[in-house]
């Protein structure tokens, strides 16, 4: 264990199980000596299997969260402002769409399948963003997580593909917002390469896309789970005090090759 985040103390959103990536930068940010907080969806598998995970630290504050609900939102960061006052840094990496609009073609993409991913892939990371800020330290830092399918054509990951476009370029406005706090305040984001967790189970043909991935990257390789808990400690440090608004493409190189 090293001391890089002793004293710091962050708010989790997005652990589903022990290979959600929210997890990887958990376990990252344990080593360093870091407290943190989770939310969970709540439903009592999700709570059941969050608990059981982040028993062993013992968190001051375990949520459920939905944040489609401004009602579950304000409690969360009520319960973090009675527990801590203020702290250091947020995660959200949470993202959804109903599971006949992400196969669909985005052409047929429904109005309200649409609304539903926008509203929690995306407009869940403003809503936490104005939530969080009063909170936040100075200095201190947010990180979501995207993928490539929000830039480039993707086949099978459709609308999902839009919402990251989205996400993508609100870390940009959010990055300006807060910023011009005058507080430190930084958000960025890292577009992960293909990993097998629960929401990557809902992308057609998924096994194929991480195979393609990794014979196309210049790794020759996947990324590894160590890999994106590591970028998470960097972005959410002072070793990246520089940077705000960025994505991060942390993809064994996949994204650079036009092969
Ligand atoms: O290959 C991958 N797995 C990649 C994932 C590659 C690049 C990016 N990502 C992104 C995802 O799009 C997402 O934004 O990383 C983020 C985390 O995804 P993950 O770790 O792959 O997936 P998972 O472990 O399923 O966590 C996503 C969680 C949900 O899990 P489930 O599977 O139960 O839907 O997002 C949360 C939930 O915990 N979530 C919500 N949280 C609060 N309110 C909601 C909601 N309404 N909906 C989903």
């Amino acid at each position: 264990m090293h001391d890089l985040f002793r004293g710091k103390i962050g708010l989790v959103m997005g652990v589903a199980n022990d290979r959600s990536i929210a997890w990887a930068m958990s376990q990252a940010l344990y080593a360093e000596g870091a407290e943190l907080a989770f939310t969970h969806l709540p439903t009592p598998s999700n709570e059941r299997r969050v608990k059981r995970l982040v028993e062993p630290h013992a968190p001051k504050v375990v949520l459920p969260c939905d944040v489609q609900k401004d009602d579950d939102l304000a409690r969360v960061f009520g319960a973090m402002r009675d527990a801590y006052g203020r702290f250091d840094f947020l995660i959200h990496s949470i993202a959804f769409a109903p599971p006949d609009d992400l196969r669909r073609p985005y052409l047929e993409a429904s109005r309200a399948g649409w609304h539903l991913a926008m509203d929690i892939s995306v407009y869940s990371l403003v809503a936490c963003c104005r939530h969080a800020a009063p909170l936040l330290n100075d200095q201190g830092a947010i990180v979501t997580i995207s993928y490539f399918g929000g830039e480039k054509v993707m086949p099978g990951y459709n609308l999902m593909g839009v919402c990251k476009a989205a996400l993508e370029h609100s870390v940009r406005y959010l990055a300006w917002d807060l910023g011009r706090q005058g507080r430190g305040l930084r958000i960025n984001c890292i577009s992960a390469g293909p990993m097998r967790t629960l929401s990557s189970a809902g992308i057609s043909d998924f096994d194929q896309m991480r195979d393609h991935a990794a014979r196309k990257s210049c790794l020759n390789r996947n990324v590894t789970f160590e890999e994106l808990g590591s970028t998470g400690l960097y972005l959410l440090s002072g070793l990246s005090g520089g940077l705000t608004g960025e994505t991060l493409h942390v993809d064994a190189g996949y994204s650079i090759v036009g092969l």
